[in-house]
């Protein structure tokens, strides 16, 4: 098939799990298409049968605020005419679905050519983003006029339904990746270890520093747990809380032993030498960044939030508390990491479980099965 995929280039999950998607579906012999405004963050320079078009919004002094969203629908119906894509799958609904759709009634009026349009559903798009009232009705409209729908959590198909009251919208719950050669433990030589000492627990974050990652948390639990024993912290990611994650680490008087690596495109060399992995969000959708380091075999200690209980095996692989309890977080993460033999077992556990749930063959078969289906 020819597969158009539009996606946000930056880091963050959405964007990973569209851009390991099409590497994927490439090498599965796809021709994939990628229509964004940059080149996405773990997309290597070049790949057979994987191409790159740039979206260029253009300038014009009239405008506060380019219309991505346009110069997206037409990059879109470009695209689709010079290459005879099958599919345009656009993962987060704003504003690419909405731009899909216009490309596709564009195609139609005018060429009277049709397009299947997916979109993946993937989080703040339906639980912040699409429910705040500037954007409601346009992500509503946008995912009903999809052809088909997915979902990266049987939360995320919930809360769609609730939040737009689109019962009938059949929408498929398709989980995040992992390849499980890229997060294997053994494969990675230390580096953080020789760095700060063999001595002492590495625990790990990695995100986008958005304000619902509730970064001052990850740093408030490590400050508790490195009162008990030698430890690390190592931030992964930027964004806009990185500031605040700083300033509570100085405050806790921490902030030799808290290191901010900055966005780094292969977290899986870091990954393997983590001992534990903090996601104290305030809402997740699925939390592929847990999956990643679960895969590594590295237990998780996060929020019980949103999609996050399907990805983090309650006591077998991780341990979930209320959003916000940064006490109960910090016992569980000293229980894990002060019992060697609960950490082994956990840390097995997580491997095998996040290989056996998702691994990137079948989930990617499951895509390709999605795109040839009606979808709805
Ligand atoms: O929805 C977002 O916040 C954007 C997105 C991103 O690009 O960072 O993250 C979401 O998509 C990931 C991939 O499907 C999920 O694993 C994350 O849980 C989800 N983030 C949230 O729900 C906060």
């Amino acid at each position: 098939m020819k597969i158009g995929i539009t996606c946000y280039p930056t880091y963050g999950g959405s964007g990973a799990v569209a851009t390991e998607l099409g590497i994927a579906l490439a090498a599965r012999g796809h021709e994939v298409h990628f229509v964004t405004y940059k080149q996405p963050f773990r997309l290597p320079r070049f790949l057979p049968r994987v191409f790159f078009h740039e979206v260029d919004v253009g300038r014009y002094p009239l405008f506060e605020y380019p219309p991505y969203d346009l110069a997206l629908a037409v990059r879109m119906h470009e695209v689709v005419r010079m290459h005879d894509l099958d599919i345009l799958h656009c993962h987060y609904a704003i504003p690419h679905a909405t731009s899909a759709w216009i490309a596709k009634e564009m195609l139609h009026q005018e060429h009277r050519r049709d397009i299947r349009v997916v979109t993946t559903l993937h989080g703040t798009d339906i639980t912040i983003v699409g429910q705040d009232p500037s954007f409601h009705a346009i992500t509503k409209f946008s995912i009903e006029r999809s052809d088909g729908l997915t979902a990266v959590s049987h939360y995320l198909r919930d809360e769609t339904q609730r939040a737009f009251g689109c019962s009938g919208c059949g929408i498929e719950v398709i989980h995040n990746f992992i390849d499980p050669t890229v997060y294997e433990r053994s494969r990675y030589q230390p580096a953080l270890r020789n760095e700060f000492g063999a001595d002492r627990k590495i625990l790990m974050h990695v995100s986008n520093f958005r304000p619902v990652k509730r970064v001052r948390d990850v740093v408030r639990i490590f400050a508790r747990v490195r009162e008990e024993i030698p430890s690390v912290l190592v931030m992964v990611g930027d964004g806009p809380d990185r500031v605040d994650a700083q300033e509570e680490a100085l405050r806790l008087g921490v902030e030799r032993d808290v290191h901010f690596l900055g966005k780094i495109d292969l977290v899986a060399p870091l990954l393997a030498e983590a001992d534990l992995f903090l996601l104290p969000t305030q809402s997740e959708s699925f939390g592929l960044s847990a999956l990643e380091a679960l895969a590594s075999g590295v237990p998780v200690v996060g929020s019980r939030a949103g999609g996050l209980v399907e990805v983090v095996k309650e006591g077998i692989t991780g341990v979930l508390c209320s959003v916000g309890d940064v006490d109960a977080m910090a016992t569980a993460s000293l229980a894990i990491l002060c019992d060697d033999d609960r950490w082994t077992s956990m840390s097995h556990s997580a491997a095998r479980d996040a290989r056996a749930r998702f691994s990137r063959d079948e989930i990617v078969a499951r895509y390709e099965a999605f795109y040839q289906g009606d979808g709805r």
